[in-house]
């Protein structure tokens, strides 16, 4: 080695002698011009990574001014500026280079060199630069740009692909021959290869992502190319990854899949799965499933994860039905290149599904039984419920009712008749809504699966039921009423089914001589008064009878009480009798009770006053006390035509007894209270006349009977004393007709004295 450096140094290092020829121009020149002082050269060469252990001589200045040692002067790079130290220059001229210099580093040291007169300091030559210039050697290798390139590439079948390009760069002074150059190698798989002077790396054939994914190899720079023996060389890394496309077909894994299936499950469930194999990567994993004779009880669909083909279930199974299904099924797939068939997979393949029997509950042959039957029958059977096992085991079934309220029916637990045990009756209940139960018996004979049925008994309207009056039988009618009054708007009620043509006719058992009975053609009838102004206090007595159109017809009789009512311009004067109907026994026995008390309590008062105090002074006092006393006890009634409240049987029995009531020691007022109430009206009206007649022939007493009573209320009146002292038939001819002109709460009175159209025989 040192000695091939050393050839270099002696072909490089002597300096090429050009002064000659610039002192040859400076000769012609001198012989027009003065004669220039220079120096003869203006450029040294050295060689880079040279080194000695002494300092090596580039160089020799000279002028041709002078021929003599001198003092040189050197100034620059390499001198005094950058690295100091590299250049030395001796008296002779010589320059030395000391350090061991790099092209790549520095190339070019600018320098200046001056000579002076060693004795005399006598500026010989001026200042003048000249160039050390480094002379380039191959010490540099090619280096990549990368040491490892990583790219991704698609794969498929190539004709020339272009993979990726690498680079590699040469410091070296590319301006000699090869230092510099760069040709590309490379150590690749078959397939690949390398364009040497560019680096672009290249494929042709087929690249296959399933077979090799990644490929891995080394590509290699070298400088001086054709010269496989020298030059340095440099290697990078290249990984090219695969890229998937689609280019394999999906296949089955199997050519036969078998699922067993229960008969009980739900549709819509995940059967399983027809597992397919694909090489290529999920994405590019696009098969398509072509069934045959699915029967619409299953579904391929495609497993949007795994790409498997999901067989789903679109019906219900029935293991007694079929117990088995089997199908064909073909996988396709559309894909980039034809295929290469590896033989793995299976394109086509057959499906087995075994159904499962399960223990099923019992069947109805109906979900609803809906049965009718007449009312009122207690005994026979309504009809027959069936199921029946489903399973291959066909066991047993009892029936029973659910319900424990369903009383009046019964099941027979092995046959499913449904019979009656307990009278139907429409109107108790017109519908038995029950459930019943089916049950299993195993062959072990214990309880198995259970299940339901619903039936719906209707009971049927047998006409049992007589149609009913729907109102009060206590009518009122006013006294003044009019012809054509309608009394009353008679309606029906009927337990039965009353149906668009249930007719009820109405009518009287006997004729009324005030009140007719007219159909409205609605199931209505009104009661009509025939001529209107009735009597008070005569009550009228109808006898309805209603009947229906049922088949038997059915009737009733009803009893209406029309009763008679003053009324003050339509307004009922008196309480309607269906009113006080509501008032229970025990109230009124609570009432009784009160009337009695207070009824002792007078008397003992009474009779205390008796027994202590003087009789009656005066007529008036007298009297004014007893009405007081008859006011008291019968606030509650109605006046004078309350026959309850004023009790006249106390006249009756004065009369039956024969003891005048009047007496003489004014006692008069508590027989009143004592005596009980007459049983026959019209011995009322005798005794009445009776007692009349006791009056008027009486001269010496008040007629002791309660028409005094007007006698007082007649004291202070336009009326005058109306008093039965003066009341005789006899003198009948006083005019009482202005008591009609008081108004309707005289009436009564009016009625009394009235003398147009009354008898005397309507008077107590
Ligand atoms: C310098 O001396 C040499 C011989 O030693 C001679 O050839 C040359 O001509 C001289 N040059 C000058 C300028 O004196
Ligand atoms: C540069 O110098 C070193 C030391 O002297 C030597 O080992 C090396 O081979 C040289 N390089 C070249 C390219 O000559
Ligand atoms: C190459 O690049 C891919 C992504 O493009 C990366 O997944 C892989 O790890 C890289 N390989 C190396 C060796 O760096
Ligand atoms: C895949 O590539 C690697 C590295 O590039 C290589 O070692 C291997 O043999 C290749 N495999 C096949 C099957 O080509
Ligand atoms: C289906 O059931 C049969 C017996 O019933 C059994 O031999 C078989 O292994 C089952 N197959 C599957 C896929 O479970
Ligand atoms: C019984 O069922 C019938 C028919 O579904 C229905 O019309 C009726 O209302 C039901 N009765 C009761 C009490 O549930
Ligand atoms: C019975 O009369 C009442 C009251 O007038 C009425 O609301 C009801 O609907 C009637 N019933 C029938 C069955 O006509
Ligand atoms: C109905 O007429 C009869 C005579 O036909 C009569 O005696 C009776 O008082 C009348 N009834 C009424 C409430 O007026
Ligand atoms: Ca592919």
């Amino acid at each position: 080695m040192g000695a091939c450096i050393w050839v270099v140094f002696c072909i490089m290092v002597h300096f090429i002698p050009i002064n000659g020829l610039v002192v040859k121009s400076s000769n012609i020149q001198s012989v027009l011009h003065r004669h220039k002082r220079e120096f003869k050269w203006n450029m040294m060469y050295v060689t880079e990574n040279m080194s000695s252990v002494s300092p090596i001589s580039i160089g020799k200045l000279s002028s041709s001014k002078f021929n003599r040692t001198a003092l040189f002067i050197l100034r620059g790079e390499g001198v005094d500026q950058g690295e100091k130290g590299i250049f030395t220059v001796n008296k002779l001229g010589d320059v030395f280079v000391h350090k061991t210099l790099d092209r790549e580093k520095k190339a070019i040291y600018n320098l200046n060199v001056l000579a002076m007169d060693e004795m005399t300091r006598n500026l010989l030559e001026p200042e003048t630069s000249f160039q050390v210039k480094v002379m380039d050697i191959n010490d540099n290798e090619p280096k990549f740009d990368q040491n490892e390139y990583n790219v991704s590439f698609f794969e498929g079948p190539y004709t020339e692909a272009k993979v990726l390009t690498v680079h590699a760069a040469d410091p070296d002074d590319p301006t000699i021959f090869g230092h510099a150059e760069v040709e590309y190698k490379i150590f690749a798989p078959k397939g690949f290869y390398i364009v040497e002077t560019t680096g672009d790396i290249k494929f042709l054939g087929t690249l296959d992502r399933e077979t090799n994914q990644t490929y891995k190899f080394i590509v290699q720079a070298k400088d001086m190319p054709k010269h496989s023996n020298t030059g340095f060389t440099s290697t990078a890394t290249v990984i090219i990854n695969l890229k998937d496309i689609n280019d394999n077909k999906a296949k089955f894994t199997q050519s036969t899949y078998t699922f067993n299936v229960s008969e009980s499950t739900a549709p819509g469930v995940n059967i399983g799965a027809l597992l397919i194999t694909d090489k290529d990567e999920p994405q590019n994993t696009n098969p398509q499933f072509n069934p045959t004779n699915l029967a619409g009880v299953f579904e391929i669909v495609e497993d949007e994860d795994l790409k498997n083909g999901k067989i789903i279930l679109r019906k219900e199974l029935d293991y007694e039905t079929r117990s088995s299904y089997s199908f064909q099924i073909e996988v396709t797939e559309t894909i980039v290149f034809p295929d290469k068939d590896d033989g793995v997979g299976f394109s086509k393949a057959t499906v087995f599904i075994n159904i499962l029997d399960e223990d099923e509950p019992p069947v109805f042959s109906l979900k609803e039984y809906h049965f009718a039957i007449m009312e009122n029958v207690d005994k026979g059977n309504i009809g027959k419920v069936n199921a029946i096992d489903p399973d291959t085991a066909k066991n047993q079934i009892r029936y029973s009712i659910k319900e424990d309220s369903v009383d009046s029916l019964g099941i027979d637990s092995n046959k499913g008749i449904i019979s009656i045990r307990k009278l139907l009756d429409r109107e108790t209940k017109a519908w038995h809504n029950f459930t019943i139960k089916a049950t299993e018996i195993n062959k072990d004979g214990t309880q198995g699966k259970e299940s339901f049925a619903s039936v719906h008994l209707k009971i049927l309207d047998e006409n049992d039921n007589p149609p009913e009056l729907n109102g009060t039988t206590h009518l009122v009618v006013c006294e003044d009423s009019q012809p054509e009054t309608v009394v009353a708007t008679l309606s029906v009620t009927d337990k039965d089914e009353m149906t668009l043509d249930t007719r009820f006719t109405f009518h009287l058992k006997e004729e009324n001589s005030n009140f007719t009975l007219v159909s409205n053609l609605d199931n209505t009838a009104n009661i009509i008064a025939k001529y209107g102004g009735f009597r008070v206090n005569e009550d009228d007595i109808l006898t309805l009878i209603i009947s229906d159109n049922g088949n038997p017809p059915k009737s009733s009789t009803t009893t209406l009480t029309i009763h008679v009512c003053p009324c003050i311009d339509g307004d009922r004067m008196c309480e309607v009798a269906s009113a006080q109907m509501g008032v229970s026994v025990q109230a009124l026995l609570a009432i009784l009770f009160c009337l009695l008390t207070i009824l002792i309590i007078t008397l003992l008062f009474l009779l205390r006053r008796k027994l202590k105090k003087e009789p009656l002074g005066s007529l008036g006092k007298g009297v004014g006390e007893i009405h007081e006393q008859l006011v008291s006890y019968d606030e509650e009634g109605g006046g004078e035509m309350d026959t309850n409240g004023y009790d006249v049987s106390v006249l009756s029995s004065a009369w039956q007894t024969g003891i005048r009531p009047r007496p003489e020691s004014q006692t008069g007022p508590c027989l009143y209270a004592t005596v009980q109430k007459p049983a026959i009206k019209q011995n009322m009206a005798i005794m009445i006349e009776v007692k009349k007649d006791e009056a008027d022939h009486d001269k010496d007493g008040i007629p002791y009977d309660t028409l005094h009573i007007y006698g007082y209320e007649g004291q202070d009146s336009l009326a005058g004393s109306l008093s039965s002292i003066n009341s005789s038939s006899c003198d009948s001819d006083l005019d009482y007709d202005f008591i009609n002109e008081w108004g309707p709460r005289f009436k009564t009175l009016a009625e009394l004295y009235g003398v147009d159209e009354h008898d005397d025989a309507s008077m107590y």
